[in-house]
């Protein structure tokens, strides 16, 4: 791929420089105490990877351990097997907790997704936040030049430019939040909300999702900053401040449809899914894959199944609702609480339900390796993705991509990202709204061969024409204001 910013007029970029909380490896230490290195999967690196191969880029980011290892030796090992250099920001386990456990993911992903009421604002959190931010921006100057551009990803660093240009650093700096942004009355709950949206606008290109995240900022930015103008006339608006332009876009992050449809197709995993199609006969397969967090509204899309029971009981014995629900953040109280809260639902239904050769839920809280999902994905007639409020939300993209054969429906939460580009062709649902989830699976259930065909080719079309890459060259094809 071509770094469309060769071409632009004000800067000649040497390298790419990929800024995350985590680097994209998985360290894991085995019963002997020895230490393995594995490279990290996902959407981002599988884009990210040849793009920083060819440019001879860098990934900087916390290796995910707080243990004393030889960090430098194992990254360097894992950076030999990427084919391009990671850069580890080492954490004490008093940072990992305050920086990483408390303030992202106590304050800022609950309050971003307008749960204000699960925040703990607690002011030492902050304090490890900023010392944390500094940090990383302390390793990325170490090891970065003028022309580099540093992509910075995600709500744990809303603050690297700010110290970066602190420490006079005046290369481009881009940043992408994959989360979603709360409106105006939410976002002035967060007692420092002043810092971090000063902070943002020390970047040149802020990245979001949709077009409502967009707007949201603007807002915020418009109502507590002085100063200030605005141009939301084109897709990627322009914000000036006193001598200064920030571009802000809408960059719709997507996956790798292709790598996905082709694994899908593959005979081992057709085999799978077959398997697993015979082992639950006679029903309509539902799918449910959610990490464990209360954004992906787990609870409610039990109740809403219930419901779907009890209302319609001809669908007794007709579907089985699979849910796949990934182990995450399991030392917040919160999770801990959630993942007992969503298992006392399961085994209610299940014990209210259940009949002599049908089991309505199948639970299971695991990771799955890559080929069972892609089954699981391939032999569900139904997906059911209903979080309460989702940055994007990847599995609504997987599912259709993997979903070769066509015979698949997609019921998609109004308040996941992924809605903006999927609406028409899905059924969209507010996930509060148990009775209308339920008429959805309803519907869903009940869907010609022929209608549910022709929605998910239009779906898969969409997705396919704005993969991951078309994601990452937008992002980095935007042209940014001169400094
Ligand atoms: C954040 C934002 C935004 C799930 N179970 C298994 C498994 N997965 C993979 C899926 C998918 C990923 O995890 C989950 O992605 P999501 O997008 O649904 O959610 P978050 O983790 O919350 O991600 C979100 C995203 O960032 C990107 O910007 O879309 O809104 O919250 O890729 O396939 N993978 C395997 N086994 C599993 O059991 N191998």
């Amino acid at each position: 791929m071509s770094h469309p910013r060769d071409q632009s007029n004000n800067l000649r970029v040497d390298r790419l420089v990929i800024v995350s909380n985590r680097l994209p490896i998985v360290l894991t230490k085995g019963d002997l105490g020895d230490w393995q290195v594995q490279p990290g999967s996902g959407g981002l690196v599988t884009a990210l990877a040849p793009v920083l191969r060819d440019r001879g880029g860098l990934w900087i980011g916390w290796p995910g351990t707080v243990e004393e290892v030889d960090l430098d030796g194992l990254v360097a090992i894992g950076s030999q097997d990427a084919g391009y250099i990671l850069k580890p920001v080492k954490l004490t386990a008093e940072e990992a907790n305050q920086y990483y456990f408390g303030f992202s993911n106590e304050i800022i992903w609950p309050l971003f997704h307008d749960m204000q009421s699960r925040c703990n604002f607690d002011p030492a959190y902050w304090n490890m936040y900023q010392a944390v931010n500094c940090k990383f921006a302390q390793v990325i100057a170490q090891n970065t030049g003028m022309n580099d551009y540093i992509w910075v990803h995600d709500y744990h660093l809303t603050l690297v430019a700010k110290e970066l240009r602190g420490m006079e650093l005046e290369c481009k700096i881009g940043f992408f939040l994959h989360i979603p942004f709360p409106p105006l009355d939410i976002f002035i709950k967060l007692p420092w909300r002043l810092q971090i949206l000063r902070a943002l606008l020390e970047y040149d290109l802020i990245g979001f999702q949709t077009t409502r995240d967009r707007n949201n900022f603007i807002h915020c930015v418009e109502a507590l900053i002085k100063s200030i103008r605005y141009d939301t006339r084109r897709q990627v608006s322009t914000i000036t401040v006193p001598n200064r332009e920030i571009r802000v876009g809408v960059f719709p992050i997507s996956i790798d449809f292709n790598e996905f449809a082709r694994q899908a197709a593959a005979k081992s995993v057709a085999e799978r899914a077959s398997l697993l199609y015979e082992a639950i006969p006679n029903c309509q397969i539902i799918l449910g894959v959610d990490r464990l967090d209360y954004s992906k509204g787990i609870p409610e899309k039990l109740q809403a199944f219930r419901n779907t029971l009890e209302r319609f009981d001809d669908l007794q014995g007709k579907v089985t609702l699979v849910q796949i629900v990934v182990p995450s953040r399991e030392d917040i109280p919160e999770y801990r609480e959630l993942k007992t809260e969503i298992e006392g639902l399961v085994s209610e239904i299940n014990g209210k339900f259940t009949q002599p050769g049908w089991i309505p839920i199948q639970y299971m809280f695991r990771n799955l390796e890559r080929t069972e999902l892609l089954a699981y994905y391939r032999a569900a007639e139904i997906a059911l993705v209903t979080p309460l409020k989702d940055g994007m939300n990847l599995v609504a993209k997987e599912y259709c991509a993997a979903k070769v054969d066509t015979n698949g429906v997609l019921i998609l939460s109004e308040f996941a990202g992924a809605a903006t580009q999927l609406r028409r062709n899905s059924l969209l649902v507010n996930p509060y709204d148990i009775e209308g989830v339920a008429n959805a699976i309803h519907r869903a259930y009940n869907m010609s061969r022929d209608e549910r065909r022709s929605r998910m080719r239009r779906l898969r079309k969409s997705i396919q024409k704005r993969d991951i890459f078309w994601w990452v060259d937008s992002f980095l094809g935007q042209p940014l204001p001169i400094r």
